[in-house]
């Protein structure tokens, strides 16, 4: 007996934060519109969240210098980021989306999986489905989804990227290979830069080329990796839609552009992501209790280490304050460093928070 067939959807939001300013504000309708830091003219620093489509004809993209973005389309909209709607608006968009299955994964502000292997009883019945959600999400919220469905979350989240916005991929299983071949190696989710780079040395540029390529080979050069990428750039992927209950965590981390053993950058590093995971644990009226940090060294051994507080808090300074605290006990050695990260955790929200005082 095989084992039953899954029939999985992924789904993200084109062009999140943008969208919801449009629809706030029909007036900038038409135009470019770049969410991010303050352009200052061409003098600002910061980067830019994300575009709109139009801006995006102009060459702006996420993460870009906003300096950058002013040079290549000084007559957009610039707007600074407002998190708490953007927040309110995700939330209201996954409480439709989880309505079509009790296998619901969300994954970031405007992404999430569903596993609806049990609610259809073929692709063709799928993609109709499929169609439902984007309609209501059109209906009921004024915005516009991508949605990818295939035989597991990495084929279904590569479709849903393939045509957007507005777009329906669907890749059945039997064509899984054929889709994936021509794409880009990056595409698969976890090629960053310098994995790309070590691949077009090998001369892969296509997930087709790193299929072909000799497994054995690959376990060589990456190690337990080796083998993740070759099962991979063949579409197989067995992990499951996971559902969670609410947040449990909020974290960032980073990988350094080059491993580095200099204390005050690390500790600079440190005090960013601090700041960046405080802010969104505060634009979800969260306290939190625990703070987690990690660290991995150059040959990739990993640590974390935790401390509770005897209180709850949500100020920047206790978060910095323990978090340095934590990380130092890893620095003594100078050490080459490769990433860093914090985690908050053991939350009450500020609702619950305030009937405590
Ligand atoms: P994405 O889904 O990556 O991008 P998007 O929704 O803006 O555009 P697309 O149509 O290509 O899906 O990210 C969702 C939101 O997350 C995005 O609207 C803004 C935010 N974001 C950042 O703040 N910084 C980033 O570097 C990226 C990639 C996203
Ligand atoms: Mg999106």
């Amino acid at each position: 007996m095989s084992q039953k067939k899954r029939l999985i959807f992924h789904l993200d939001m084109d062009h999140f934060y943008t969208a919801v300013e449009e629809r706030e504000h029909p007036e900038i309708r038409g135009k470019p519109v770049i969410v991010g830091a303050d352009p200052k003219e061409g003098k600002g620093i910061g980067v830019v969240s994300t575009s709109n489509y139009e801006a995006r004809k102009a060459g702006v993209r996420s993460g870009m210098p906003i300096s950058r973005a002013w040079k290549l389309s000084p007559e957009a909209v610039y707007l600074r980021p407002n998190f708490p709607l953007y927040l309110k608006v995700s939330a209201q968009i996954m409480e439709i989306i989880r309505k079509y299955s009790e296998r619901f994964e969300q994954w970031g502000i405007d992404e999430a999986y569903l596993d609806v292997s049990d609610k259809v009883k073929d692709y063709s019945e799928a993609e109709a489905l499929a169609r439902q959600i984007k309609q209501e999400i059109k209906e009921k919220q004024n915005l516009t989804c991508s949605i990818g469905v295939g035989p597991n979350k990495l084929v279904a989240k590569i479709a849903s990227d393939y045509k957007k916005p507005d777009g329906l991929t669907v890749v059945k299983e039997e064509d899984v290979e054929k889709f994936l071949a021509p794409l880009p190696a990056r595409k698969l989710l976890w090629v960053g830069r310098k994995t790309e780079e070590k691949l077009k040395a090998l001369g892969i540029n296509t997930i087709g080329d790193l299929a072909c390529y000799d497994p054995a080979a690959l376990t060589a050069m990456f190690g337990v990796m080796g083998m993740q990428m070759h099962l991979n750039a063949k579409g197989i992927d067995k992990s499951p839609v996971v559902s969670r209950a609410g947040i449990k965590s909020i974290s960032h981390e980073t990988t350094f552009q080059e491993d580095t053993a200099d204390q005050n950058a690390i500790l600079q590093t440190l005090d960013e992501l601090s700041t960046d995971v405080l802010e969104e644990t505060v634009s979800q009226n969260l306290f939190f209790k625990t703070v987690t940090v990690k660290i991995r060294y150059e040959n990739f051994e990993t640590h974390t280490r935790s401390k509770t507080l005897p209180f709850m808090t949500n100020r920047i300074g206790d978060l910095k304050k323990t978090a340095r605290e934590l990380l130092l006990t890893y620095l003594r050695h100078e050490r080459k460093v490769r990433l860093i990260g914090v985690r908050v955790s053991t939350f009450v929200s500020s609702e619950k928070q305030k009937t405590l005082f």
